[in-house]
Formats: C-alpha cells, structure tokens, sequence
C-alpha cells in the first residue's frame, strides 16, 4: 500500500516557540504513524551533515549555527505517500509562500525561521533517517489503521 517512511524534526525555533505538540498533532490527526520520536541537541558536526548538500551556499554557516542552537525534536513518520505529503504539510521553504493551513504558513515568517524539516525525497528520507535513527524505529502496529486505510 505504497508505505513509505519519512524524517520530519521540529527546529530549535519550533520547539522555543513551543509548537512541538501542535506540528506532531498534524501528523497525527491525518492518519500518519509515528515510527520514531526524540529530542536531540544537534552539534555543530551533526547540523553540518544534515545540510551537507547545501555546503556551498552561503548561508550555511549561519544555517549550521542555527540549527545547533538548541534542541531539535526528531521524528520518522510512517505512511502512504508521507514524503511528499509531508513536504506539503510543512509548506515551501519561504514561510512567506506557504499558504495558510500548512505549518510554515500558518506559524512563521523568515526564511531562517521556518520551525520545521521535511525529507524532500526518498533518497534523503532514507539518508536522514539512518543520520538521526542509527538505532532504528519503532515498527508498531496500529490498532487503527483499518479506519485510515481502505
Ligand atoms: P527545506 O528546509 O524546505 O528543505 P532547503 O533544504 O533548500 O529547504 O534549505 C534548508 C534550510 O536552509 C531552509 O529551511 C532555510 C535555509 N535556507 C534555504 N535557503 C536559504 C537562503 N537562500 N537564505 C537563507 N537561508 C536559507
Ligand atoms: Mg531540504
């Protein structure tokens, strides 16, 4: 049934603006599974290699500085289509193009301040997941999934 899991974290702005709840409520409320959850202070090293694609740019110094700034709280997401619908629920990465109803829309405005990541493909849903779950996830059944899925 097109299962697939992704890595969403809640950003240092996102957990100090206290929207921890509120972002994993979405996912809940959709239907989502949630496979792993923890909160991890990211040192400069580990923010490093989560934005390594965007080492060139720049604004990566200031990304890593941010990004280890505080704790991050990490999730893997379970379901169908989750990577991409997780991208939408987040909104686009300018919080000023995202619309209402998704979470950069409905909760930010700075582009550096935009509360949330998403995996942006299978590849780096996979790539994330073994940086932030080395340990790996929980593989639970839930009870409820026969009034998610058809
Ligand atoms: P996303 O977080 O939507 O996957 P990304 O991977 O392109 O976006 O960039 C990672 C983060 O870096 C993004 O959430 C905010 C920051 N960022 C992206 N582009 C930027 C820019 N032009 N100036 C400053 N920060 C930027
Ligand atoms: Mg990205």
């Amino acid at each position: 049934t097109n299962q697939e899991r992704t890595f969403l974290a809640v950003k240092p702005d996102g957990v100090q603006r206290g929207l921890i709840g509120d972002i994993i409520a979405r996912f809940e409320k959709r239907g989502y599974k949630i496979v792993g959850l923890k909160m991890i202070w990211p040192t400069e090293e580990m923010a490093a290699a989560h934005y390594a694609d965007l080492s060139k740019k720049p604004f990566f110094p200031g990304l890593v500085k941010f990004f280890s700034s505080g704790p991050i709280v990490c999730l893997c997401i379970e379901g169908k289509d989750v990577i991409k619908q997780g991208r939408q629920m987040l909104g686009e990465t300018q919080p000023l193009a995202s619309k209402p109803g998704s979470i950069r829309g409905d909760y930010s405005i700075d582009l550096g301040r935009n509360i949330c990541h998403g995996s942006d493909s299978p590849e780096s849903a996979a790539h994330e997941l073994k940086m932030w779950f080395p340990e790996g996830v929980n593989d639970w059944n839930k009870a409820v999934d026969s009034w998610v899925y058809e």
